[in-house]
């Protein structure tokens, strides 16, 4: 198997299930319109019981009046209402909740407040099923939040920024591509958990993409998703009046700017009439910006703001990611930690009401552990989106197993206490907080066209857990996980047991290995891939991801009393707790204290010996996991097992080459002896450079803690 059905397998049920052949045999869909998401429920309900039943199935059209009992039928609230049902049952549905109704002896019912919930129910239905789980007498479900969307980082020569799975399935040579099936593909992935947008090119975008030809090609890949429920927006460029149009300046107060916009916009809508309007990353890592021309963020923002206003519902995603990335570090109290509050300070009531800002989840940067966003509990009439990563980017890449939904929890259920009230991060991104109606869930996603759209084929629970997270982001990451294996994997309780227990266990491993309490991925930032350990890089640089170790101590202090004042920016409860070192819980120590390597943690560890004690205690579980996957030899497909087999002993090696790098290089930097006599000394090993090799030559190794003898 290639992994390019992901979950949607539809593996066969086994032989004791016969007798629900004989239940399902007809699908009717209320509606004979083929590109209606409903007519795709009907269609994907047909293909996905024929596959799981071994039978066939057919598909119909018309009205649930004369439905028997072997039906499904599948439509929206209007089409059940119109065909005489009674349906008190279903007004407490939201906007794209659906309700499953599988009750014996009557046809099963699925109902969805509008098109796409039809869909998102009937994917549900194929999932209980598939599972082999109760189906429900009777199940509304609700998603938590209207905009649940994902970012792709596509470039227009196909290139993929942070993408780990070959070249876009959207773009190449400067053009969107002619084969678009790959784009259907996903679509069907996406809309089977409930993801419902996707921003089709980089955040660091190209004013090219908004050439004629290439409006043509938006066109394509919106009428491609549609059916699926899949709308498309875009990110812009910010100086694309300058580059593309010819004009002098790209200022957003100018007169001729605004009207660019504006007729650019109206050309956008001509192609894609559901647009879901523009994702801006402005003054950040050296793009243009409305600072560029003196005007303030929100100036920016209503530009494109009310270039959309008269095309509909199309939203400016402003995203909060301004920054400086020239920092110098002798300034070390001009924190990067801070740049978001910093920037939209004051500007909550200025912005347009379809303007949203999207804030990723921690202040700095997708790290192992980061504490929430300030920004979030800033602001109150401004809805927001928040922006995770299904991409691994400082988490291994794919190449390194990390099941995020345990990361994203820890977010999720953050109480930011705004205003002294509960402020579950949540319950914020929802808009129930602060009475918004739109706001929601962003993830940049980034798969390619490699068969395992992510590279791995694990890395694929991480896309299915997010959108299901942003369904509910109250359900249990291990049920998620259990059920995305036994879809993708199958039900054996082996199959289910090992992978749920490596991805329970990938999150902290990785954290173990990488980098702890707080202190961020202790990852390669100089060279900007962020990838294997280079602790030395994490200091020194202008991007602002600072260590502050020296020879005796360790961290940033973001207190108000002594440090860059981050703490500060959190409302009271929480900035108090954050203030002081025996309130803060250990796992954020580093991210907000400065303290001697000698300091006790509330384990009683120094932070030295807990660095090279987790270190160890990682590497070690990843050398678990592949001794793990041999379990499933034989119970699945040898080509989905051979290929994770690969990357899991991959793992298992470069969590030494972790392991060994960060311990060498903090003991060469503070002179504190691991106190079980591990760090530093590896008396054990034969060393390369001991040996008599032919053809080989020994060299020095740069960063030196990478060899253990530095070569
Ligand atoms: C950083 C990435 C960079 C992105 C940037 C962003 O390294 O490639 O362009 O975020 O989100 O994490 O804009």
């Amino acid at each position: 198997e290639t992994g390019l059905d992901g979950w949607l397998r539809y593996a066969a049920l086994p032989d004791e299930f016969a007798n629900l052949r004989s239940r399902y045999s007809t699908i009717i869909s209320l509606t004979g319109n083929q590109s209606s998401p409903v007519f795709t429920a009907a269609r994907e309900l047909q293909v996905g019981l024929s596959k799981i039943l071994g039978q066939s199935v057919n598909l119909e059209t018309k009205l649930p009046g004369i439905a028997d009992v072997s039906s499904i039928v599948v439509g929206t609230v209007k089409t059940f209402l119109s065909a005489g049902r009674d349906t008190p049952d279903i007004l407490s549905l939201k906007e794209d909740g659906y309700c499953l109704i599988c009750k014996d002896g009557k046809a099963t019912e699925i109902i969805g407040q509008n098109e796409q919930g039809a869909l998102y129910g009937a994917f549900e239905f194929l999932r209980l099923l598939s599972r082999n789980q109760p189906l429900p007498n009777m199940h509304i479900s609700n998603p938590s939040a209207p905009i649940r969307w994902v970012n792709q980082w596509d470039n227009l020569d196909g290139t993929i920024e942070r993408g780990y799975a070959g070249p876009s399935i959207f773009f190449a040579d400067g053009y969107v591509l002619e084969d678009l099936t790959r784009v259907q593909q996903y679509a069907r992935l996406l809309a089977s958990v409930g993801l419902n947008g996707l921003i089709v090119n980089n955040v660091n975008s190209n004013y090219n993409l908004l050439n004629p030809i290439n409006m043509q090609g938006l066109a394509r890949i919106a009428d491609i998703m549609r059916p699926w429920g899949v709308r498309i927006g875009i990110s812009l460029y910010f100086d694309t009046p300058k580059g593309l149009g010819g004009l002098r300046t790209s200022d957003p107060l100018d007169p001729d700017v605004i009207a660019w916009w504006g007729s650019i916009t109206s050309e956008l809508y001509r192609h894609v009439p559901d647009m879901l309007g523009y994702l801006i990353k402005a003054n950040s890592e050296g793009q243009p910006g409305p600072l560029t021309y003196g005007r303030t963020l929100a100036d920016g923002a209503n530009m494109f703001a009310r270039a959309l206003q008269p095309h509909g519902d199309g939203i400016v995603m402003y995203r909060a990611f301004v920054y400086n990335h020239h920092l110098d570090e002798s300034d070390w109290k001009n924190d990067r930690a801070n740049a978001a509050v910093e920037y939209f300070d004051g500007l909550d009531t200025q912005f347009e009401d379809n303007v949203i800002i999207q804030i990723k989840y921690g202040p700095i940067d997708f790290q192992i552990r980061e504490p929430p966003s300030p920004l979030l509990a800033h602001l109150r009439k401004t809805p927001i989106i928040l922006e995770l990563q299904v991409t691994q980017e400082y988490l291994g890449q794919q190449d390194h197993v990390v099941y995020l939904p345990p990361l994203w929890k820890t977010i999720f259920n953050f109480d930011l206490h705004v205003d002294g009230q509960q402020s579950l991060v949540r319950d914020i991104v929802s808009g129930q907080r602060f009475n918004w109606s739109r706001s929601g869930y962003a993830a940049v996603v980034n798969v390619g066209n490699d068969p395992t759209w992510l590279g791995s084929h694990l890395a694929m629970a991480n896309l299915y857990a997010y959108g299901l997270c942003t369904w509910d982001p109250q359900q249990s990451e291990i049920d998620i996980i259990q059920g995305w294996t036994q879809l993708t994997f199958g039900l054996h309780k082996t199959i289910v047991d090992t992978i749920t227990s490596i991805s329970m266990a990938s999150w902290p491993t990785y954290e173990d290995y990488s980098g702890n309490l707080g202190i961020q991925t202790l990852c390669d930032i100089v060279t900007h891939c962020h990838y294997g350990p280079c602790p030395a890089s994490q200091d020194g640089n202008g991007w602002g991801q600072w260590t502050r170790a020296n020879a005796h101590s360790i961290g940033m202090d973001r207190t108000v009393a002594t440090g860059t004042g981050n703490s500060g920016q959190y409302p009271q409860v929480v900035a108090e707790r954050f203030e002081r070192i025996d309130t803060t819980p250990d796992e954020l120590l580093l991210w907000f204290h400065h303290v001697p390597y000698t300091h006790r943690l509330k384990s009683g560890k120094t932070v030295i010996q807990h660095f090279y004690d987790s270190h160890y205690a990682g590497a070690l579980v990843a050398q678990t996991f592949p001794q793990q996957w041999e379990a499933l030899r034989g119970l699945i497909d040898n080509d989905r097992f051979d290929h994770v087999a690969f990357r899991l002993r991959y793992q298992a090696g470069h969590a030494l080459v972790w392991r060994d790098s960060i311990n060498n290089f903090y003991y060469a930097k503070c002179g504190i002896k691991d106190e079980h006599n591990r760090v530093g000394n590896h008396a054990w090993r034969i060393e390369a450079e001991d040996m008599t090799l032919e053809g080989y030559a020994v060299v020095p190794v740069t960063p030196f803690e990478a060899a253990s003898g530095g070569k």
